[in-house]
């Protein structure tokens, strides 16, 4: 199917027509003429959509010189490459990212004034590529701008969904799905290479030839047709890719005879099949149809990433003939993205064995030298199990070989180590013991074939080696590393606080910072400069206003930019406990109301924003989005209260939210139950943009504290090992709860926000009966400790000049946290690749 291989590196890169605008003028008349020869839509209408159209197209001229000059530059080279198999990148918008790597956002600015328009207005035009859900799928992103910047020969594997991430609406009962088609026009971030396309079989049977080899026949085929995003890097020539498929069915799939019979749906069967794939990102799997769905999604990105990567491996060893597999390892890494993608490994020992006639062994070196995984959870229910039943119906191929790699680990382990007899079951890949429904271990099968397993902090990788992965670390003790998280600095802080990144260049006298974070230590030494005091508060104060005014337009509530603004967005989920953050909010309340005006006055002003999705169907989640918007439409109308709290439901948090809320933010929220968050990456996101935490001891949390101070830190709560036993003592009874705690729930209960039935929720709370699951995630032990940690919030934030210190000393301390280091960690410990710079 992939067409003859052209030595595409003798060949030399067209020159194009119009040279790489970076003047103003020049650049204003290129958006002139993609305005009027790329139309979208009818002639002599340059309204901010249509401009921006033409706008992302003549940024797109550029990118595509770069790029095209970085992939003839690594075919050429053939530098060892990495490629970063995910379900989920969360791209948000490009064009302010775009222009600001090329280092001509100014110039942009220019172009578009003289125009007419203003750049801000022209880049919420694009609708945020939202192809993931939270941290893992922002994760991959942020990757994917380090290892641009930082001149990595890799790339990035994905699915091309239709429908992203869903729109949240909020209505009178909650949340409210709505699909969000970013597809609906044109995308000028992506080009379709429709000389890269890949069959994906599914279903089918094995077939044993006379010659013994094993063959993977018949079933239902689809073909996986490449889309590229380019990524480019900051204020270098690379520009890498990140190769999104698409789901096909092609024309001979289509039953013409049918359909002239009127069959019409027979007729195009296949290509409504082929249409589901990449339909939504994670459709709901409750259904065994559902599950399906999911699968063909995991395997459709593995096969046709592998393929397209042998192909690139092959064709880079020219005609002659000479493939030699072992040497495959040291020009190839795949790191997987949680387990998601672990069918990878599977594929690739099925490809390498009844394609290309590797033996076991061979073929085994080969996979178990490329592949890597990280792990991004240890809470159970969320590590993935696949019926085996399913499995062998959808690939059967692959099963045998599941089992075989099970098989061989058993035996592997039964010699060697036989003192881990009483382990073994646990460790294995196969879990047949509820004979009605085994299972495959996603998680297990990637340890026992990567020759690498990381977490992605420093507590998260202890849990991981001292409970999750204990038995395997005997067994092989170098596999286990950490690399703990981090995030662009480029989107995070240059382009969406452009006020502050100033400051911070003017002050280290060099934006050298942008690409080499660790220099912002050097801020430290101004702590106590009350010049740049004066300069952090009134940056600070202009993104507030900027947030006020966006809160107003989006839920209609006015905020005070001179009370204290505290935001908590992520994932809605129990065990982040936007609960407590809300119980704490209702026990402010209504101590507020209860205090004489004079008490009143003394009282630091708040407001309390929260945002984040719920999983469609995540009841209880739902309820706390529910509940949030109650307390609101409570608090926020209570002539009493006024403006010393407000709490606000920020809707449709997504990145391109995340970019407004994060630089107007001056506290913010990171609770979950210790042990829960792997790492948690929005909390350096806002430590950079010198935003103070009020936190637990979970995941990077740990780390940033260190990093910025305790004292710059508001720290509270149990601890990740007291975790088990104060569930024991739940679950015996022996809890007291602070009264602050009952009196919150009761106003709840008493009807003080409505009459929805929040009782279930509540009950989560409680000991275990009913919907009472013995409050799980701690949130009852927490809360005291946590409104005492409140408290002292309140008290720093009454004196300005200690805040301020507070946050300069947080921005300096959040160096670590830039995902250029954690990429280069992974390129040396895990990768072994080197920058490959394109001249
Ligand atoms: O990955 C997150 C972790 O919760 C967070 O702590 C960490 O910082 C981040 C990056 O390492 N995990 C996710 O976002 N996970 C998912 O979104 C997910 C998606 C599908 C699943 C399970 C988890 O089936």
């Amino acid at each position: 199917v992939n067409g003859s291989s052209v030595d595409v590196a003798s060949q030399k890169v067209p020159s194009i027509a119009h040279p790489v605008a970076v003047e103003a003028s020049e650049i204003a008349s290129n958006i002139n003429y993609h305005a009027k020869y790329s139309p979208h839509f009818t002639p002599f209408n340059f309204a901010p959509e249509q401009a921006y159209y033409a706008t992302a197209e003549s940024v797109r001229d550029q990118l595509i010189q770069r790029w095209n000059e970085t992939y003839y530059h690594f075919h050429k080279v053939d530098p060892k490459q990495t490629y970063y198999l995910s379900m989920e990148f969360l791209q948000g918008r490009a064009l302010t990212n775009a222009i600001g790597n090329l280092g001509i956002l100014g110039q942009y600015a220019d172009a578009l004034n003289k125009l007419g328009h203003d750049l801000e207005d022209i880049a919420e035009q694009e609708k945020d590529a939202a192809l993931g859900n939270g941290g893992l799928g922002r994760l991959a992103s942020c990757f994917l701008d380090s290892m641009a910047t930082l001149n990595l020969p890799a790339g990035g594997y994905g699915l091309r969904y239709r429908y992203g991430l869903f729109k949240q609406r909020i209505t009178k009962d909650g949340q409210e799905e709505v699909a969000e088609d970013w597809l609906e026009k044109f995308c000028p971030w992506e080009v379709v290479r429709h000389d890269v396309i890949f069959p994906v079989r599914f279903y089918g049977h094995v077939e044993v030839r006379k010659d013994g080899f094993r063959k993977w026949v018949g079933g239902e085929v689809i073909h996986a047709l490449a889309y590229d995003v380019p990524i480019p890097g900051y204020r270098t020539k690379n520009t890498i890719s990140l190769r999104l498929w698409e789901a096909k069915a092609v024309a001979e799939d289509f039953n013409l005879s049918h359909f002239n019979e009127a069959l019409y749906e027979s007729a195009a069967h296949l290509h409504s099949k082929a249409q589901q794939i990449c339909a939504v990102l994670y459709p709901g799997d409750a259904t065994e149809d559902g599950k399906v769905l999911r699968l063909k999604q995991q395997f459709f990105l593995c096969s046709a990433s592998l393929k397209d990567i042998i192909f690139r491996f092959k064709e880079r060893r020219g005609d002659n003939g000479s493939i030699v597999w072992s040497e495959f390892p040291n020009k190839v890494a795949v790191q997987l993205n949680d387990t998601h993608p672990t069918l990878a490994i599977p594929e690739l020992m099925r490809l390498l064995m009844d394609d290309e006639g590797l033996g076991w062994d061979e073929a085994w070196d080969v996979v178990s030298r490329t592949i890597a995984y990280t792990n991004h959870t240890v809470l159970p229910e969320a590590l993935e199990k696949w019926p085996q039943s399913l499995m062998w119906k959808l690939l059967p191929r692959h099963m045998e070989i599941i089992e075989e790699i099970d098989k061989r680990f058993l035996g592997m382990v039964h010699s060697t180590r036989p003192d881990l007899a009483s382990k073994i079951q646990s460790m294995r890949v196969l879990d047949s013991s509820n004979p009605q429904k085994p299972v495959v271990r996603m998680a297990n099968l990637c340890v026992v074939s990567s020759h690498t397993v990381n977490g992605v902090a420093e507590l998260h990788s202890d849990i991981l080696k001292s409970e999750l992965f204990a038995d395997y670390v005997s067994l092989w003790p170098n596999k286990f590393q950490n690399k703990t998280n981090g995030i662009t600095p480029r989107r995070w802080l240059q382009f969406s606080s452009p006020e502050l990144s100033s400051i911070i260049t003017k002050w280290l006298k060099t934006d050298e910072w942008i690409t080499n974070l660790d220099l912002l230590s050097g801020l430290r030494q101004f702590g106590d400069d009350k010049d740049l005091h004066a300069e952090w508060a009134s940056a600070k104060m202009a993104n507030k206003r900027r947030l006020a005014q966006y809160v107003l337009q989006v839920t209609g509530v006015t905020i005070n930019p001179n009370s204290l603004f505290d935001i908590q967005v992520k994932r809605i989920h129990e065990y982040k406990r936007q609960l407590l953050n809300i119980l704490g909010a209702i026990y402010r309340y209504k101590n507020l109301k209860e205090m004489s005006p004079e008490e009143r006055k003394k009282m630091t002003p708040r407001t309390i924003m929260i945002g984040g999705k719920a999983f469609a169907t995540y009841t209880n989640a739902k309820r706390i989005v529910k509940l949030v918007n109650d307390v609101g439409d409570v608090v926020n109308k209570d002539p009493e209260i006024g403006n010393l709290l407000k709490v606000v439901f920020v809707p449709n948090y997504n990145v391109s939210v995340a970019e407004m809320l994060i630089p107007g933010s001056e506290l913010s929220q990171h609770i979950s139950t210790a042990g829960m968050e792997a790492s948690g990456t929005s909390n350096m996101k806002f430590a950079l943009n010198g935003c103070l935490i009020i936190g637990t001891l979970d995941g990077a949390n740990v780390e940033i504290r260190e990093e910025i101070g305790e004292e710059n830190f508001f720290l509270f709560g149990a601890t990740a090992d007291e975790v088990p036993k104060l569930r024991k003592e739940r679950e015996q009874g022996h809890f007291k709860p602070d009264p602050r705690f009952e009196e919150a729930k009761q106003y709840i209960r008493s009807g003080a926000f409505g009459s929805y039935d929040y009782n279930p929720l509540l009950d989560s709370l409680e000991g275990n009966s009913g919907y009472g699951r013995g409050d799980y995630f701690l949130v009852g032990h927490d809360f005291p400790s946590y409104m005492d940690a409140q408290d002292r919030v309140d008290k720093a934030y009454k004196d300005k000049t200690r805040w301020l210190k507070m946050s300069i000393l947080s921005t300096a301390g959040s160096g670590k946290f830039s995902s250029d280091r954690t990429i280069s960690q992974y390129a040396k410990e895990i990768w072994n690749i080197e920058e490959c710079i394109v001249p």
